[in-house]
């Protein structure tokens, strides 16, 4: 929101008579587009685009083959271990000497460059999430050469390792299995461009946001933000403007601000008046109390709405500016209170005063090269988020602040962030140059970003409360205190400070995981930051038997969990060579990042399934992926249940589970790895089951000592009357051996609770001649009108034990109703995981992976581009358990 402010109003004052005598607003210039790019000896030369970064400059002009083909990650190390220039000339696009100061501004530089105009150097950076301004004003010409001098972030990150001599500050390195770069922790840039468990190593350099000539006389606009507040006393909401800028006159600047939301009837005019130097304008708009006022609500909670708000600045001389922006309402409160019955505290968040059940993800960089993410691609996968029922993303703290987009689009939709500060997995250096390049970050990152009424948290850090706790680093003891106080000083006693003093509106977390309150009564680092009677947990476990629900936390708040997959075959297809196309290939080794990763999904998968077995290797590799997929999908489909049924109970002193956000919502590349959308945006089984498992009104069924459970889980906001159906099969007949109607079933709004029971042995006997492996228990709930819950099942044995399952005979007719196409299914037996797969053809299923028990199931694609019927024909494949043996 706030780049489209700042552009339209660019656009308002631009230029406007800078070339006549006195210019009153501000002139901008942007320097996008083709710059000469070349390395650091001059044997590559090159046009490159900014923004953009060198890697994609290279492929662009065919120097390179795709990155992410095959092993090109490891090919393609010499380009960060290089120097390279960004260079142009520029012709000032006014006449400099009448304006008072020229300044270079960089939304963004990744991430060690010295910049030059006119070979003076005007400036240093070195951090990738700060903004720079630098003045040119003594320097710019009429025509005028600018040069970036990267200096490799890799070399950069050893040399101030190197130089932190006191101690050393861990981990140097990443497992090996990462095949990456060290010291990511000495150096303010995507942690994770250095490697990750999911995720290559590209360290990029390039100029990787706008870039552009400011020129103005007088003042200048920096920052604008909104943050509404609600007065109860008062009952009133009020909408605090800051706006902070830069003042050149030596004299203070009067002005006249008028406010005007007309929808909310309100319109306000204030005097001001600006000191020289940073000037800061702190106005309070009280919203007309007549009008009501519609606040911003999650989605599956009410809508999104925001009111179109206009600023328009009078500031003396002709100097006006006008603001058009969305005024949000919504109030958010991060709880932790006692809760009876139970030692702890609560962690919930309550928006506009409800309580709120977190439903999502977690979000990584959506590509290794920022400049590649288009708009289109943000938009794809943030609409594939609330489409699978979520509610709220954790954008984590190894990536990057997203880019103003994306949290434009999560407004609109309605998804919660949960924003880390960009620090994961390690320790960090807190010397006098490094916290001083951090509080810029920081302050920056909340004025950027504070606006939007998504963000419902900030959080220090990713798991670095945990690796101290957990001593992760092997750090022996009596060396332990200068890594607290580190910790101290870079999470509490500057981002928070920072935090608080820039943004009083939303809570504020040191770490994920951690104790809340009680991490901060221990010093801010808690012994076990993974307990469950306080704060959110991290949880993984590969080698347990992820159905069974007893093996996971009864957490206050479950932010990470997960389990890995491959991605499908035509997404891997792009990377790889037909010698790659088995699970055990280089290629699938190379990919897995995450130590012993293919194991465990062998291990975890044949808990339950028998392993696929073929002799031909391509349809063994498929059906591996397929297997990984559906292992995958029922491992976090157990586990979130478990997590959303255990929101209204407290048992031996747990429970009252108010959020689940497994790990990990996107991919960065085509690789193995937790997340449930591919690298593309192709949805894996996960993510389908995720619609089902995060739906509005669910029923879970687990066993707990022989005897059936089923709950009823509702995020509805009023209490409602439901009918829950019951059905047993046999596996090897879709005619149910029994049925059951449980009437009169009432669930209170936003709860979870038991409603039914009955000993599985019951069940059996009054279900014919069922036995555990005979079996299949389904159910769902129906209320009033169109309300009911997606259907669900409870498996009564894996399925490598199940007797009576068939391979069915599986069909598919296409037919197109408008946009749309109904793929009709027919089968011949009841059908496990049935998966239709149309290869590269974007867009997605209303349902897929699901469990067919009726002979006929009608099946809807949603095309993401337009298609042909005949592509869609030839595309399809249909897979189903039985199949992959
Ligand atoms: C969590 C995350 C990431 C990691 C994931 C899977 O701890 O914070 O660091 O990718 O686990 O290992």
């Amino acid at each position: 929101m706030l780049r489209r402010l700042l552009l339209l109003l660019l656009a308002a004052c631009g230029g406007r008579g800078a070339l006549s005598g006195s210019p009153p607003g501000p002139a901008g210039h942007s320097l996008r587009g083709s710059w000469r790019l070349g390395n650091g000896d001059g044997s590559v030369v090159l046009s490159g685009d900014v923004p953009g970064c060198v890697h994609t400059a290279l492929l662009r002009q065919g120097l390179i083959q795709d990155p992410y083909y095959r092993f090109n990650d490891l090919a393609y190390r010499w380009i960060s271990l290089d120097n390279w220039t960004y260079s142009r000339t520029f012709k000032a696009p006014f006449d400099v000497s009448k304006w008072q100061k020229v300044n270079l501004v960089f939304e963004g530089v990744d991430t060690v460059a010295q910049i030059l105009i006119n070979n003076v150097t005007v400036g240093r950076t070195d951090n990738m999430f700060n903004r720079y301004s630098f003045d040119i004003t003594s320097v710019i010409k009429e025509v005028n050469f600018i040069e970036v001098r990267f200096l490799s972030a890799i070399s950069y990150a050893a040399e101030q390792s190197r130089s932190h001599s006191a101690y050393s500050v861990p981990p140097q390195c990443p497992p090996p299995v990462q095949k990456g770069e060290c010291h990511v922790n000495f150096i303010r840039k995507e942690q994770c461009s250095f490697s990750w468990d999911w995720g290559p190593s590209f360290p990029t350099q390039g100029i990787w946001k706008d870039v552009r000539i400011e020129a103005y006389n007088l003042c200048h606009l920096i920052y604008f933000t909104l943050t509404p507040s609600y007065v109860k006393s008062a009952q009133q909401w009020s909408l605090e403007i800051e706006s902070v800028f830069d003042v050149v006159s030596s004299k203070p600047v009067v002005g006249l601000v008028t406010v005007n939301i007309p929808k909310l009837q309100t319109q306000q005019t204030y005097t001001t008046e600006l000191s020289p130097g940073e000037g800061r304008i702190v106005l309070l708009v009280n919203i007309n109390k007549s009008a009501t006022v519609q606040t911003w609500w999650p989605s599956g909670h009410g809508n999104q709405t925001g009111y179109d708000m206009t600023t328009t600045f009078n500031m003396g001389a002709g100097y006006k500016i006008e603001k058009f922006s969305k005024a949000y309402f919504r109030t958010v409160e991060l709880v932790e209170d006692p809760i009876p019955g139970s030692p702890g505290l609560s962690f919930y968040f309550r928006i506009n005063g409800l309580p709120i059940f977190i439903k999502g993800s977690n979000w990584i960089p959506a590509d290794s090269f920022q400049d590649r993410v288009s708009s289109d691609m943000l938009k794809l996968i943030l609409q594939s988020t609330v489409d699978a029922n979520m509610n709220a993303l954790r954008v984590w703290g190894g990536g990057v602040y997203e880019q103003d987009e994306f949290y434009d689009i999560c407004d609109e939709l309605g998804i919660m962030i949960w924003q880390d500060f960009m620090f994961a997995c390690a320790l960090y250096p807190t010397d006098q140059n490094y916290l001083e390049s951090v509080r810029a970050e920081v302050t920056h990152q909340v004025k950027r970003l504070k606006s939007h009424p998504c963000i419902i948290l900030w959080s220090g850090n990713n798991e670095n409360e945990a690796a101290i706790a957990g001593n992760w680093f092997s750090i022996p003891h009596v060396e332990m205190k200068v890594y607290l106080k580190d910790y101290v000083t870079l999470y509490v006693k500057n981002i928070r400070e920072i935090v608080l003093a820039e943004d009083k509106s939303r809570p504020y977390i040191t770490s994920s995981p951690t104790n809340g309150k009680e991490s901060v009564k221990k010093g801010w680092l808690s012994p076990n930051p993974y307990d469950t009677h306080y704060g959110d947990t991290h949880f993984y476990d590969y080698l347990s038997d992820c159905w069974n629900w007893t093996v996971y936390p009864k957490t206050r708040f479950a932010s990470e969990y997960g389990f890995q997959s491959w991605p499908s075959f035509s997404t891997l297809e792009k990377v790889s060579s037909t010698e790659d196309w088995s699970y055990t290939s280089n290629f699938s080794l190379h990919r897995q990042h995450h130590a012993a990763g293919n194991d465990q999904m062998l291990h975890q998968a044949g808990l339950h399934f028998k392993l696929p077995w073929n002799t031909d290797p391509l349809k063994l590799f498929k059906d591996t992926i397929y297997l990984t997929q559906v292992m995958q999908a029922q491992c976090i489909k157990a586990e979130t249940e478990f997590y959303r049924r255990s929101q209204s109970e407290i048992i031996n002193g747990e429970g009252r589970t108010m959020g689940s956000l497994y790990w990990q919502l996107n991919d960065i590349w085509q690789a193995p790895s937790w997340a449930s959308l591919e690298y593309g945006g192709k949805w894996k089984m996960l993510h389908y089951f995720a619609q089902h498992f995060f739906a509005p009104l669910l029923p879970v069924g687990y066993e707990d000592d022989g005897v059936l459970y089923i709950y009823g889980v509702s995020d509805l906001h009023s209490d409602c009357e439901l009918t829950l159906q019951v059905s047993v099969h046999q596996w090897s007949s879709m005619k149910p051996v029994c049925t059951l109607a449980k009437e009169g079933v009432t669930l209170k709004a936003g709860s979870a609770a038991p409603i039914y029971k009955e000993p599985i042995n019951d069940l059996l006997k009054r279900c014919g001649n069922c036995t555990r492996q005979s079996c299949v228990v389904t159910f769902y709930l129906m209320g009033k009108g169109e309300l009911r819950s997606p259907g669900n099942y409870h498996f009564l044995s894996s399925l490598k034990d199940a007797v009576g399952l068939e391979k069915a005979q599986l069909s598919a007719t296409i037919s197109q109703q408008g946009d749309l196409y109904a793929f009709v299914l027919q089968t011949t037996a009841i059908t496990p995981f049935v998966w239709l797969d149309v290869g590269n053809i974007p867009g997605r299923f209303n349902d897929n992976g699901f469990l067919m028990t009726e002979k006929r199931k009608v099946v809807v694609f949603y095309p993401w581009e337009p298609i042909r019927i005949e592509e869609l024909e030839k595309s399809l494949s249909l897979t189903s358990l039985m199949d992959i043996y």
